[in-house]
């Protein structure tokens, strides 16, 4: 009788070792543990042994029962946790698994964080504001009083007399300034909103703004800079040139041009036969903007440079039409 239990709790054990299926589990538990099973008869048959061997092999039989009743619990749980307990026998296992396309980040924010981490290698800092601003730091910090004809530009969003919609990220250069004294180094990446809608403008474009300002900083160190930032972002060799401009708040002020990128200065559509791409706005920045925040401009100066982002996607991929990166068309975004 020893021998007999042991024998069909260890068979009883190897056969849960196979069972992957909760159907099959329950045909194994009652083929031992049912009432008519396997080992419910030994059980049963305790009867016919002598007086002196029944309470030993009760007390064994009881052991082995819980045992083997643990056991099925375990393996039930196994099943569950596992997710076999559903698989029915139509469904093949072996087949592969359904396609799932991974994500990626928007060709705009690509190119933000391209942007960032290049000037970030550089020592710059990152700060980012709020959308809605005050006309103050938009524009009268800037050196553009009410009236100014430089505010037509901009094309603001008015929320009321003094709140907008920031039409570039300088306001968060002018908090820096507020709060802390030179030497700084600080880049704004961020959304920017003007009432303009083309296939060049989007009523909301991001741009990456900087600055540097301490003692003895020169045109010289913008130029290094800016070299170094379009070598990184477009070719080792770019062709560079700085064209005169005027901003508000730099004096000097220049555009940024490179060579163009797609017929590498030859001439073509996208550089409307000029060979040279316009990619950023920089300058000196004008004293005026130093007196606004207290900053003393005899002993102190600085550079500063704005960028579209939307602007550096489209020359980079050659995309002709802005609209393209807000329409959610999968075709357009899967490409980047
Ligand atoms: C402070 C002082 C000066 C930031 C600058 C530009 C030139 C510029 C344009 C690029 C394309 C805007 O996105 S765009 O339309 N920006 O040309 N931005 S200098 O000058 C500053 C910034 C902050 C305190």
């Amino acid at each position: 009788m020893d021998e007999e239990l042991k024998r069909l709790k260890s068979e009883a054990i190897e056969g849960l070792r196979n069972i992957i299926q909760e159907k099959d589990l329950e045909e194994l538990r009652v083929k031992y543990l049912g009432r008519k099973g396997l080992f419910t008869g030994l059980m049963r048959n305790l009867g016919k042994a002598s007086p002196e061997d029944r309470p030993r092999l009760g007390k064994l039989a009881n052991e082995i029962k819980q045992d083997l009743e643990k056991q099925f619990t375990e393996t039930q749980s196994k099943i569950s946790s596992a997710g076999l307990s559903s698989v029915s026998e139509s469904e093949d296992l072996s087949l592969p698994g359904r396609y799932i396309p991974f994500g990626k980040l928007h060709p705009v924010t690509q190119i933000m964080n391209e942007v960032c981490s290049i000037f970030e290698g550089l020592g710059f800092a990152v700060a980012e504001g709020p959308d809605v601003e005050l006309d103050f730091y938009n524009f009268e910090a800037l050196n553009i009083p009410k009236h100014h004809p430089a505010r037509d530009m901009h094309d603001t969003f008015y929320i009321d007399e003094s709140l907008l919609l920031r039409t570039h990220t300088s306001p968060m250069q002018i908090r820096a300034m507020e709060k802390q004294e030179p030497p700084l180094r600080m880049i704004a990446p961020g959304k920017v909103y003007r009432c303009d809608s083309d296939i060049t403008h989007t009523p909301m474009f991001h741009q990456v703004e900087g600055f540097l300002v301490d003692k003895k900083v020169s045109f010289a160190d913008l130029k290094g800079v800016l070299s170094v930032f379009c070598q990184k972002m477009f070719d080792e060799k770019i062709a560079l040139r700085f064209r005169p401009s005027f901003f508000p708040f730099t004096e000097p002020s220049a555009e940024v041009d490179i060579g163009c990128v797609i017929c590498g200065g030859d001439g073509c559509r996208v550089c409307k036969q000029t060979g040279w791409l316009e990619i950023l706005g920089a300058g000196m920045i004008d004293p005026e903007v130093f007196k606004m925040v207290g900053y003393d401009s005899e002993l102190y100066s600085g550079f500063a440079f704005g960028l579209g982002v939307e602007r550096i996607a489209m020359l980079k991929y050659g995309i002709d039409d802005i609209r393209l990166f807000y329409e959610n068309d999968i075709r357009f975004l899967s490409q980047f």
